[in-house]
């Protein structure tokens, strides 16, 4: 397709005022296609930006610049008229200064480079729940990394010529070439070039200097989580950082589950797990990513966003997540940072393979025993979604699937039981507010801290925090009865010596039974200070081995001076979000410490 012929007058004058800043050699419209990337493919094999692999099959490995590895927080602005408007948790800049800035970053900024035009659709095409959106960016490796994530196609070019909103995403890894100048393998810009940058009034996001992921693949984070909350809240739904989940009883009743946990909770290793309870089933419908709309029935209707899976790689096996693997093997995959073993397939920490030698992800030599680590720890696979061997039929349909509970969570060794049940909609929404992790000795402030996420969208929410908490509220008004239920649920507790107390993985199809029989009123509950929580009765324990009565009680009870000592730290992490923080949650608060006595 050639640029004269997009019709929209929006579109084509947006375009054009880009290719006349940054003065790219080439212009070129992405389809989509097959043979369009492999074409691309090819070309980077060629200059050395991507390494064929032997297996899997049409896979290919990338290695980046050293200290383009992961998203840059600190580099990541919301460019509202008002700060206010992008709350005390975001980074801040006036859009108009932005844009001035980048009229200077972006100048030439494409020379000796292709720019490359990506139409793509954020969710089923048809979908009344998706949004289209069109990136421009002169990074191959962003194309068909887009191609795996995102729906890309000129049929997007078709519904906006019809009429259709798309956000406008721009993205320039920053490093024109001069005449003459040998391309390097990952071009990017110094981090005191980068700019991650959202303007959530225009709808619009440009990212400068850094070609990685959520960085650099704007459909993501960029889109749909902080764009696209934005136009939740304002047209009434929601876009959330959760996977979805189908669960199937042995009688074969269906329930979809939304669930959000920080990083490092293993988020993917549960959209795909394999229960361990007969006659259960759990199928994904995504593994990041939720949007969510009322349906004609008032109850929460989901889609995943995205196309594909973009996992972190190293923890990956097929003891933690089976499937994720098997969709990897079936190849058409990009990994990104891992390492190349010797016969040209690919490894990272906890791979199933044991290789004595392999090259690591800064091409230095490699033997087994290294302290090194082999794989960078955010090493990448871009995988497929529909590859999936657990993918559920219907996750890609327009209408999305009814959502029964959403599942909140955090990486807590004391204090937080297995799973807990909201005593409402609004305790549901304290307990969101108050998701945390334990921080590490490594971190800063130290053991036994608590890092608080809340709704694991700290960095993800495009606009104030404290009326995101108030827009969560408000869902809960609209739903009413229809609303899911929801719960907090915690496979990291440990007991005084260490020990891990909850098997985790596929065990906790345990959990999720409990939670699929509250939704249907079938399963008992004790009233806690805290929330609903399992008797041990109520939790299906059968054939769990090493589960003795004292670890139950632990995982199952209510640690009252453990709780009355976290008061203080979410009370500091309340205050951190001013003046816009709905009074609800310190009720909620308040109502905590009183049944806490
Ligand atoms: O992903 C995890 N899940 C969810 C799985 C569906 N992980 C990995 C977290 C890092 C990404 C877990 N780690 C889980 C879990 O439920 N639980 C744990 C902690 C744990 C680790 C090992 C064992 C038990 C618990 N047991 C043995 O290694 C024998
Ligand atoms: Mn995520």
């Amino acid at each position: 397709m050639l640029l004269s012929e997009i019709k929209n007058a929006e579109l084509k004058s947006w375009l054009q005022s880009w290719i006349d800043l940054c003065t790219p050699d080439d212009v070129v419209i992405c389809d989509g296609s097959k043979k369009q990337n492999d074409e691309l493919c090819n070309q980077m094999v060629k200059s050395g930006t991507f390494i064929k692999l032997n297996k899997p099959e049409n896979s290919f490995l990338c290695r980046s610049e050293v200290s383009d590895v992961a998203r840059v927080e600190e580099r990541t602005y919301i460019c509202s008229k008002k700060q206010e408007d992008a709350g005390p948790t975001n980074h801040w800049k006036d859009p108009a200064e932005m844009k001035a800035e980048f009229n200077v970053l972006f100048k030439g900024s494409m020379k000796g480079r292709t720019m490359y035009v990506i139409p793509f659709s954020m969710g089923p095409i048809e979908s009344p729940i998706s949004k289209y959106g069109i990136e421009i960016t002169d990074s191959a490796y962003v194309v068909v990394n887009m191609c795996i994530m995102t729906r890309v196609g000129l049929s997007v070019i078709s519904k906006i010529d019809a009429g259709a909103a798309f956000v406008k995403c721009v993205h320039s890894v920053g490093a024109p070439l001069a005449d003459g100048q040998a391309d390097v393998p990952w071009p990017c810009a110094p981090m005191d070039k980068k700019y991650i940058t959202h303007f959530p009034e225009t709808r619009e996001i440009i990212s400068f200097g850094s070609g990685y992921g959520g960085n650099a693949l704007l459909g993501k984070k960029c889109f749909a989580l902080r764009i696209a909350s934005v136009q939740a809240r304002e047209e009434g739904w929601m876009a959330e950082h959760m996977l979805i989940l189908k669960l199937t009883n042995p009688k074969g009743i269906v329930k979809y589950v939304a669930a959000a946990f920080p990083s490092a909770c293993g988020k993917t290793n549960l959209a795909m797990m394999e229960p361990t309870i007969p006659g259960w089933k759990v199928e994904t419908i995504g593994d990041d990513i939720s949007w969510m709309k009322f349906g004609e029935d008032g109850r929460l209707y989901a889609i995943n966003p995205e196309a594909g899976f973009f996992g972190v790689a190293p923890g990956t096996s097929m003891k933690s997540n089976p499937n994720c693997m098997r969709t990897i093997a079936k190849g058409n995959s990009i990994f990104t940072n891992t390492a190349i073993t010797m016969d040209g397939g690919t490894w990272w920490e906890d791979h199933d393979e044991d290789p004595e030698e392999l090259v690591d992800w800064i091409r230095r030599p490699w033997k087994k025993g290294c302290t090194r680590k082999a794989a960078h720890p955010n090493a990448r696979f871009t995988t497929p979604a529909a590859q999936c061997p657990v993918i559920a039929p219907e996750w890609e349909d327009p209408r999305g699937v009814p959502i029964s509970a959403f599942l909140f969570g955090g990486r807590r060794k004391t204090v937080v039981p297995l799973v807990n049940e909201a005593l409402d909609w609004k305790h549901g929404v304290f307990l969101g507010a108050t998701m945390a992790s334990e921080m590490t000795a490594a971190a800063a402030g130290g053991l036994g801290q608590l890092r608080f996420d809340p709704f694991a969208m700290l960095p993800f929410c495009g606009y104030n925090m404290g009326d995101y908490f108030k827009h969560w509220l408000e869902i809960g008004e609209k739903a009413g009865s229809k609303a899911p239920k929801i719960f907090y649920v915690n496979w990291f507790r440990k007991n005084d010596a260490g020990k891990w107390l909850w098997p985790g993985y596929g065990e906790n199809s345990r959990v999720l039974k409990w939670i699929f029989e509250r939704c249907d009123g079938t399963a008992s509950c004790k009233a806690t200070a805290i929330g609903n929580l399992p008797e041990e009765k109520a939790l299906d324990l059968d054939g769990l081995k090493d589960m003795t009565h004292d670890d139950l009680a632990l995982l199952l009870g209510v640690d009252k001076e453990g709780w009355k000592a976290v008061i203080p730290q979410i009370e500091a992490h309340f205050a951190k979000f001013g003046d816009r923080f709905p009074a609800e949650l310190h009720k909620q608060l308040d109502a905590m410490k009183a049944r806490l006595g």
